[in-house]
């Protein structure tokens, strides 16, 4: 039987879904970078390939709802990259994984080896590749290969390459590359991602791909912090953690944009920061933004639902030693509920994972 091509076999995922055939999904982990997307895709082509006479059919999707692929900045390049249709790529909230699983579905791990908490799959894993630490699941998969390389990307490129190297296209070898690129910082051994293995992929694909190594990491690299393209909402809620401390409920976004240029660009800023609070029942709001210029600089944005603890914030951040400066943003418009203000951050030492515990000793 002759294989389909990428192309042809992306496009016909959505009628595979639909069809009242077994199915084998391949999925990537929870986080959903670059490397778990890249990986299921092309893992999810090369089973189908490889299992053309077999009545299961083979399916990758994507971990997040439609709605966050384009959160995902540097995935948006390469996938746009690689010539790959976005309608075509099945999205986490288009199927009904329990009811795959139930009409006896399979399950393919890529880039994670013990599936999400939420997900009670664990008689259903089949396979699996990645290259984090082994948590010793699923002893009966088949692959069952978990090695400590750079990218799961240099496992799915093996694989390929070992059974059936023509499937590796032009479409393909984007995919891998860009991954394994972004995923070793461009092979580079003082970054200390690299291995032998991740080498030898990068070098097999390079001809595929047939443009410049350089070029393509330096666009992957800058697409994954350009955030011009993201609304207010969708720059909060890009890198976006959320705890409950007593009885507020704070979110903290990490955001790549100076406070400046951010109130310059939406002047309904502080509206955006009221909707996404409501939406989420938050008390506390903060953008932790960090961005070079040229130096490596932080600012912080806080809002609160009522002065008081607006107050209460701020006095024990500065306490802490936070070094806030008012930044002046004449052009915002003043919130309709609760208060906002903006500062430029001095100790630039105090990330979000530090600002964790200080706030949870002042509130929880
Ligand atoms: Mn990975």
């Amino acid at each position: 039987m002759s294989t389909p091509s990428f192309q042809t076999y992306l496009a016909s995922c959505r009628d595979l879904l639909a069809d009242s055939s077994a199915k084998t999904i391949v999925i990537g982990n929870e986080a959903a970078d670059l490397d778990s997307m890249a990986s299921s895709l092309a893992y999810a082509y090369f089973l189908a390939s490889e299992n053309q006479q077999s009545d299961q059919h083979y399916i990758p999707v994507m971990p997040i709802p439609r709605a966050d692929f384009k959160l995902r900045t540097e995935a948006v390049y390469v996938f746009n990259k690689a010539g790959i249709n976005l309608k075509e790529v099945i999205f986490f909230d288009e199927i009904d994984l329990a009811a795959i699983m139930a009409a006896n579905g399979k399950l393919v791990l890529v880039d994670h080896n013990k599936l999400a908490v939420n997900l009670d799959f664990s008689e259903k894993v089949v396979a699996i590749l990645d290259h984090h630490v082994d948590e010793n699941l699923y002893q009966t998969a088949q692959p069952r290969i978990i090695e400590m390389v750079g990218s799961t990307a240099t496992l799915v490129s093996q694989e390929i390459n070992k059974n059936d190297s023509a499937l590796l296209d032009k479409k393909i070898a984007t995919l891998l590359l860009g991954t394994i690129l972004l995923d070793t910082v461009n092979l580079v051994p003082e970054a200390g991602r690299v291995t032998p293995a991740d080498n030898e992929a990068a070098q097999l694909l390079l001809p595929i791909f047939a443009a410049d190594q350089h070029h393509f990491f330096n666009t992957v690299q800058e697409e994954k912090f350009n955030v011009e393209s993201l609304s207010t909402t969708d720059l909060l809620r890009k890198d976006y953690k959320q705890w409950q401390l007593g009885e507020a409920a704070c979110g903290i976004g990490s955001v790549l944009m100076p406070v400046k240029k951010w109130t310059k660009r939406d002047p309904d800023l502080a509206k955006a920061f009221v909707d996404f609070a409501i939406e989420r029942g938050l008390e506390v709001l903060l953008a932790m933004n960090a961005y070079t210029d040229p130096d490596f600089k932080r600012d912080l944005v806080i809002y609160a639902t009522n002065q008081e603890m607006h107050d209460t914030l701020l006095n024990e951040m500065q306490a802490k030693g936070l070094e806030l400066n008012t930044i002046v943003t004449a052009e915002i418009n003043e919130p309709s509920f609760g208060i906002i203000s903006y500062y430029s951050q001095g100790n630039l030492a105090i990330s979000r994972k530090k600002l964790h515990p200080i706030l949870s000793d002042l509130l929880g």
